[in-house]
């Protein structure tokens, strides 16, 4: 190996020694931002629906939002998200913890509000993704 050559190759060993420090550094940087404001997933609840009964009102859930993203149904009402996205899965997680699905890129997630009020959700992946069911 020439002395330029020997050169050049520690050069270039170098800048991959700091740009792998910075990788790490932005890496750290990262998950420091989104733990700080990512709440960790509350239990899934399993679907309280009797087999057979018919929702009043379907949710498509696509990759990012949830169409209708605001529904109002009545008290007893069943509510059915279908996710139908492609390229992300995706789940429904009340802000109470009342209603939280598994995570799906494909299937149904159905859920009967017996309470009236307005309950927020949101994906726990994708917090841009929000959706309200208003119960009256
Ligand atoms: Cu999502």
């Amino acid at each position: 190996m020439s002395i330029d050559q020997a050169r050049i190759t520690a050069g270039l060993s170098r800048r991959n020694f700091v740009t792998g420090v910075l990788g790490v550094a932005a890496a750290t940087a990262g998950t420091l931002a989104l733990s700080g404001c990512v709440q960790p997933k509350p239990p899934v609840v399993p679907s309280n629906a009797p087999s057979g009964v018919k929702p009043v009102v379907q949710i498509s859930v696509i990759d990012n939002e949830y169409s209708p993203a605001e529904v109002t149904v009545r008290p007893g009402d069943a509510v059915e998200w279908i996710f139908e996205g492609h390229s992300a899965d995706h789940d429904v997680v009340a802000d109470d913890g009342s209603f939280v699905s598994e995570l799906m890129r494909e299937g149904s997630y159905v859920f009967v509000f017996e309470k009236a009020g307005t309950f927020g959700y949101d994906c726990s992946i994708h917090p841009e993704m929000r959706g309200t069911v208003t119960v009256a």
